[in-house]
């Protein structure tokens, strides 16, 4: 199998972070959106990563997909829960993680076109999603050691990646300071070998 990847895509991170924890081998082939030879819609037709190509060529998207597929790899070690209640509560933390990413990269590309085209209106509400979001993670985190009945899984993992987005494109939001559980949380899971292996380089 192989992952087709970029180093600061936090989609991507999540299912890196799957891979590594769950021992799962995947070949990570980095790629570069931008360039005109990049192989992704050869297996993705949203042109997005991450992609994983599995061994007869056919492909796997988004991360969620991708997610479900390796944790379901090996029989070991769930971190999406079989249990129906706790797998929903899961995955809702890995919606709104996602989603505060989606947000946030959106304001990032508005503030990346040239300074009269941009709209401070679209930045201003993918911000509130951002707020709104990060307010909401925080608040169900409270001062609980894991997001989901106290044990690690998909959720954690989705909420450090999202974090650590922040901490490379947003160091001037102050997140730590304002959200004091995330900070708490996102300092236990940079600890695992899993978080350093993949955490992103500032390009
Ligand atoms: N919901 C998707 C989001 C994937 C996504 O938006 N990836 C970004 C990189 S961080 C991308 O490929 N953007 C290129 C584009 O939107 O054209 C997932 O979870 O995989």
């Amino acid at each position: 199998m192989k992952l087709l990847y970029s180093n600061t895509s936090p989609y991507a991170r999540k299912v890196r972070i799957v891979a590594a924890e769950k021992h799962i081998e995947v070949t990570m082939v980095p790629v570069v959106l931008a360039d005109p030879d990049c192989p992704v819609n050869d297996y993705n037709p949203l042109g997005k990563i991450p992609v994983l190509i599995l061994a007869d060529d056919d492909s796997l998207y988004d991360s969620r997909v991708i997610v479900e597929y390796l944790d379901n790899r090996t029989p070991l070690a769930h971190l999406i829960p079989q249990e129906h209640s706790a797998r929903v509560w899961v995955r809702r933390w890995e919606a709104l993680a996602d989603g505060v990413c989606d947000a946030a990269i959106a304001a990032v590309m508005e503030g990346r076109r040239p300074e009269a085209m941009q709209d401070p209106a679209i930045i201003a509400k993918q911000m509130g999603k951002v707020e709104r979001g990060l307010q909401t993670l925080n608040d169900d985190l409270g001062k609980n050691k894991w997001c989901v009945n106290n044990t690690f899984s998909l959720a954690d993992i989705a909420l450090g990646c999202v974090l650590g987005y922040l901490e490379l494109r947003y160091q001037q939001l102050g997140w730590r300071e304002q959200y004091p559980n995330l900070a708490r949380h996102y300092a236990d899971m940079s600890k695992r070998p899993s978080f350093r292996q993949t955490a992103p380089v500032v390009q």
